[in-house]
């Protein structure tokens, strides 16, 4: 049973279950006899989707009618996860539709692992723009976020022997019961050719830009369905096509191949979702994708502005733009392009408009993340694009100029083109220009952005940036991940901690309740069977409920110091082998997370955290007390498992390289504590759980700096820590690559000369940390108090809040 069920319940069911045969009849041509799991799961879908229609036409009639100021979010990623628990909970569904289910003999929880994930993002970029999508219905904002409907999204990771192998995604085969193909909502696509420039009678140049490609974008609409279902947003996808679907000419000559090259080229730039995540993809592709769907979204938008104003000069007063990072920064010279070449805006009006339109979010200060594009591919592709910039530019480094800014240093650091190895167009300074905001996604990454990335261009424009702190949705994350914390909340402070979510503060009454401690417990222990379960399923290990549960879940990458975790995981397994008699704390370490593709450090990163769990998990010294687990294929839906019954989460970043994260808030509102470092939001988690409510370890992002200028030789710090080169020296040995003994020896080495990312300098620290969770632990009356606290004081890390607040500063849209 949901924590929230209607009052009309059995009105309600009966209906339901009209619905839903009516559906598995007439869409899908079965009965319930014959139906499959997954006719049953569309049909519910398709029930629980009649459901938002009536809501999502009233609220795009009332968007209109009300002349409301509009915001579109575009974003390459939108990574969501599943949508049929999603729907039902926000409109108030889930228990009528388990008992309408139930009583044709249908198990909703079975049938919900059939939908696949739509997993249209690599991380917490993409992860974000799907919450922010949520808050915005919730909050009733006129938005519509805008992105590519990719046909396979993120990759599928199975582990074979350790190592991590890729697999397409196909997420659409069995169709896609959510969406709405619009096919007559087209727009053409041009890419190439060459512009053309005629004078007007008055002396000015016109351009018209010939371009010699043509592709056409197809709108599919998923609707983004807001709390109690009172207002329902569209999530717009593009799909591309050919403008012909085949060459009748070829064809007719017997080159039947041939005939479909058009279409295949055409198609390809929504095929797949790049997987690299932090680091720009640089092909010409990407490239393609970007402006593909950034050009469809604003001559949609502009279509809609002008069908509603007939007045493209009031398009700033009536639209905000959001640019998820500078992926669709290209925007910025298309909205120019449009407002000049196809609409007649004069140019300085022009820019005007669209520097009130835009605002930027970077989310990442990771150098080689910032993305550039090389002049000449740019000329190929975009050539109008390409002379407009240099247009911006001009203008931007004269009117610098003319406010007596001659350093050269400067004006080349801030110039859109970066003249150093091959003339590249950088992104994030046209994102930033074209913008009145730009926002970091916490206080010290903003603060970073501000000392590091855009140092010159805060120095020149310094009320532009700003902060931004992320937020996640609560009702996916708490209300529909974790059914048994969200039944007790609901009895316990009542079910308006769902409307509100800063009524969890009435939590801190109960924290030290012995009654509602172990209640608390009792929940969060029923979300470790059920995860134990999952873990045996998926990789045969039995772990043991009442064992700490600790995990480490994201994107494997170098920065956030899996690595770091795994060092330690070795040094505590060396420890209980060399003291058998010590009293240890039972340790479940979870891992889950992908690597990009072509990322050889990741990959043997997490090959190495396989080989260490099947040496320790089969080792009967550590008698149960030390369990390693590498889970495949982390995605949203593993996610919403992971976290209600994680009882430690790991944020253990190299302090300033992770711009948030947003893991650690739906683990802290799930109850776990926190080991971080002082890095991205975990600093503000701290302000709010408190200091003895969380772990926090290592070296400041000054200290990081300071460390870094000093040198990265790390053969002092660990010749100074015994336990750090038993452990290395454990890991280059061959220990727990008995088959490949020299298999860590490059890694090893790298840590030992070239520790970029400070793993050995903070090891100790981490290492001291870890034992304090320990006693923590013992402690269990405290620990359940520190986890209640978490859940009590992260209110403010809700998507709602940080949707108002872009609302109120960068938007300038009421809520
Ligand atoms: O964005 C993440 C940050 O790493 C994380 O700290 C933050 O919480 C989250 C939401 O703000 N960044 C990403 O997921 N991805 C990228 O930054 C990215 C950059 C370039 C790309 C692809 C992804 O080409």
């Amino acid at each position: 049973m949901n924590a929230i069920t209607p009052p009309d319940h059995a009105a309600t069911v009966a209906a339901l279950k009209e619905e839903v045969l009516h559906r598995l009849t007439f869409t899908i041509c079965k009965d319930a006899a014959t139906a499959s799991p997954r006719d049953w799961f569309v049909a519910t879908a398709l029930a629980a989707r009649d459901r938002v229609v009536e809501s999502w036409l009233a609220s795009t009639k009332r968007n209109y009618s009300e002349d409301r100021r509009r915001v579109y979010y575009l974003s390459l990623e939108f990574l969501i996860g599943r949508l049929l628990i999603d729907t039902l909970t926000n409109l108030g569904l889930t228990a009528a539709m388990r008992d309408a289910l139930a009583e044709l003999g249908v198990d909703l929880e079975k049938r919900r692992d059939v939908e696949p994930d739509a997993a249209l993002g690599n991380g917490g970029l993409g992860r974000l723009a799907a919450c922010f999508m949520d808050s915005m219905a919730t909050l009733e904002i006129a938005a519509c976020g805008y992105g590519i409907r990719y046909d396979h999204g993120l990759f599928r990771q199975t582990i074979k022997d350790g190592w991590q192998h890729e697999y397409p995604e196909d997420w659409l085969s069995f169709g896609n019961p959510w969406e709405f193909p619009r096919p007559e909502i087209t727009y053409d696509i041009g890419f190439g050719g060459h512009v053309e420039t005629t004078r007007l009678p008055d002396g000015a140049a016109a351009h018209v830009w010939r371009p010699g490609e043509t592709i056409v974008a197809v709108a599919y609409d998923t609707p983004v369905v807001g709390w109690h279902g009172k207002h329902v947003n569209t999530l717009r996808l593009w799909s591309a096509r050919a403008l012909d679907p085949l060459r009748l000419d070829a064809f007719n000559q017997g080159d039947h191949v041939g005939a479909l090259t058009e279409q295949v080229r055409a198609e390809a730039i929504s095929k797949i979702l790049y997987p690299s995540d932090a680091t720009p993809a640089g092909q010409e592709l990407r490239l393609r994708q970007e402006y593909f769907f950034v050009s469809a979204s604003l001559q949609d938008l502009i279509r809609r502005h002008m069908k509603q104003t007939g007045d493209i000069t009031k398009l700033a007063e009536k639209t905000a733009i959001q640019l998820n990072d500078t992926h669709p920064a290209i925007g910025v010279a298309e909205l120019m392009r449009l407002l000049v070449d196809v609409h007649g805006v004069e140019w300085k009006e022009a820019w005007k408009i669209t520097q009130a339109t835009f605002a930027y979010t970077n989310h990442t200060l990771l150098p080689e993340a910032l993305e550039t594009w090389p002049v000449w591919l740019m000329e190929k592709l975009l050539p109008r694009h390409m002379q407009i910039i240099y247009l911006i530019n001009a203008m931007h480094l004269d009117g610098l100029r003319e406010k007596g800014v001659a350093d050269s240093g400067v004006l080349s650091s801030v110039s859109l083109i970066d003249e150093h190895n091959g003339r590249h167009v950088r992104m994030g300074h046209l994102a930033f220009l074209g913008s009145h905001k730009v926002n970091g996604v916490s206080a010290l990454h903003s603060e970073l952005v501000k000392e590091t990335v855009f140092k010159d261009f805060h120095r020149l424009y310094p009320d532009r940036i700003v902060n931004k702190t992320n937020g996640v949705t609560f009702r996916r994350w708490l209300l529909e991940a974790n059914p048994p914390l969200s039944r007790l909340l609901a009895e316990t402070i009542g079910t308006s901690v769902f409307d509100d979510a800063t009524l969890l503060n009435k939590l801190e009454a109960f924290a030290d309740d012995p009654d509602f401690q172990s209640r608390f417990a009792a929940a969060k222990r029923e979300n470790k069977e059920r995860l134990a379960v999952k873990i045996f399923e998926s990789v045969g290990v039995r772990v043991d409920p009442d064992a700490l549960f600790d995990a480490q879940i994201k994107r494997i990458h170098e920065y956030k110091r899996q690595l770091l975790n795994v060092l330690e995981a070795v040094a505590l397994y060396l420890d209980i082998k060399s003291q058998p008699s010590r009293d240890f704390v039972p340790r479940v370490k979870i891992f889950a997370g992908k690597a990009a593709a072509s990322y050889h450090q990741a990959k043997l990163i997490i090959k190495l955290a396989n080989d260490v769990a099947s040496i320790v998990n089969a080792d009967a010294a550590t008698r149960d007390l030390l369990k390693i687990v590498f889970l495949p294929n982390y995605n949203v839906s593993l996610a919403e498992v992971i976290i209600p019954a994680a009882d430690l989460s790991e944020q253990i970043s190299t302090a300033g390289m992770e711009a948030s994260g947003t893991g650690n808030m739906k683990f802290a509102l799930n109850g776990a504590l926190t080991i971080g470092t002082l890095d991205g939001a975990n600093v503000e988690i701290q302000e709010h759980v408190g200091d003895d409510n969380i772990f926090i370890f290592g070296l400041t992002a000054q200290q990081v700096a300071e460390s870094r200028a000093r040198g990265i030789d790390a053969r002092e710090t660990i010749a100074a820590s015994p336990r750090l080169a038993e452990a290395l020296q454990a890991v280059a040995s061959g220990m727990f690559s008995p088959d490949d003994p020299h298999r860590y020896a490059q890694l090893v080495d790298t840590l030992t000369y070239y520790d970029h990312f400070l793993i050995t300098k903070d090891f100790d620290s981490y290492c001291n940390t870890q034992r304090k969770v320990d006693a923590r632990w013992r402690d269990q009356k405290a620990w359940r108090r520190s986890a209640i606290l978490n859940t009590a004081r992260v209110a403010w890390f809700s998507s709602d809040r940080t949707i108002r607040e872009y609302a109120e500063e960068i938007w300038k849209v009421e809520v």
